[in-house]
């Protein structure tokens, strides 16, 4: 079994923890250092050297930890609490910033350990390159069996290269065509792409792939819950597992200004809410990131806080769904 070597989180916000009546975040995702019963694993991927925009995505996680403080473990539509689901925060990969070689291992193995044991890992990046070793993390857990992906984001981030190398806008592409990859593009589903932020290449290859797309445009037509549902079913057919990876970017800059391509027409952050929420449910889920979280560029934190939020809603999704198995 692929051995789990993290570093301990970089800050844990957990000031009230002693209180009953809280109920916060922190203090429900503090670890007690064992993986034995663990359902769901928050890693940090505090990495962003593949950024070919602005880089900054490296201080995302953190942020997001100190946002969990304005938040707690219940439902209020629901009237349920989301702590029945066994979770903590794990730490951070262990990166380096100037060797991409040794963070794709690292990555990808935190990724293959926490898969291998069970754990559906929830990843906080770093730039969207990280989605890349941790899809292959996720399938070398899972050997030979199919990953559909639902990715949300204003970019296509199907790139070959930046100018002959790996980028931020590369992960989809080699996620597709890494040797003995279980990813096909029929059972990849883009959502989110932003009006005069792609090209007609990018399109393009993902027609050829058989990659679906369907543009912010289309989902402000059609409306987030008939395309989420369409989504499942597409990234559900014929796999074993699914994957979801979320580009802050995806989201309208007024919810989330802090990131390396602001999105001035983005995705409604209560409709990520609600696709997210209902995704994580699903049988398969087997991992998710959320990546280009830059604080150095947000306004007092929203940006974090969006993020936050979204994190929550794919643990409140999990725990329904370990509920209603068990
Ligand atoms: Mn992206």
């Amino acid at each position: 079994m692929t051995p789990l070597d993290l570093a301990p989180p970089g800050i844990v916000v957990n000031s009230m923890k002693g209180d009953p009546d809280e109920h916060r975040v922190g203090g429900w995702l503090a670890w007690d250092g064992k993986l034995e019963g663990l359902e769901a694993g928050l890693i940090g991927v505090p990495f962003d050297g593949a950024s070919v925009v602005r880089t900054g995505a490296r201080h995302g996680p953190d942020a997001v930890r100190q946002a969990f403080m304005y938040y707690t473990t219940f439902s209020s539509r629901d009237g349920r609490a989301m702590t029945a689901l066994k979770a903590a925060d794990l730490g951070d990969v262990k990166v380096n910033l100037t060797d991409m070689s040794a963070t794709f291992t690292s990555i990808s193995n935190a990724a293959r350990a926490l898969v291998e044991r069970g754990i559906v890992p929830l990843s906080i990046g770093g730039d969207h390159w990280v989605a890349y070793p941790l899809l292959h993390g996720v399938t070398q857990a899972l050997a030979g069996k199919r990953v559909g992906i639902i990715h949300f984001d204003a970019h296509h981030d199907l790139r070959k290269a930046h100018l002959g190398a790996e980028s931020s806008g590369v992960p989809f592409r080699k996620a597709l065509e890494f040797p003995g990859s279980p990813i096909l593009g029929r059972n990849l589903v883009q959502i989110g792409m932003g009006e005069f932020a792609n090209s007609p290449e990018l399109l393009g290859y993902a027609r050829e792939m058989g990659v679906t797309v369907v543009p912010q445009l289309e989902v402000a037509e059609r409306g987030m819950a008939s395309v989420v549902e369409r989504a499942i079913a597409i990234a559900a057919d014929g796999t074993d597992a699914l994957y979801v990876s979320v580009d802050i970017d995806a989201i309208d800059q007024s919810q989330a200004p802090g990131t390396a391509a602001p999105n001035p027409c983005g995705l409604d952050a209560r409709d990520v809410q609600a696709a997210l929420r209902r995704i994580a449910q699903h049988p398969k889920m087997a991992g998710f990131d959320l990546v280009e979280i830059a604080p150095a560029y947000d306004l007092q934190g929203i940006t974090a806080r969006t993020g936050a939020m979204l994190v929550l809603n794919v643990l409140y999704g999990l725990s329904l769904s370990r509920a209603d198995s068990g």
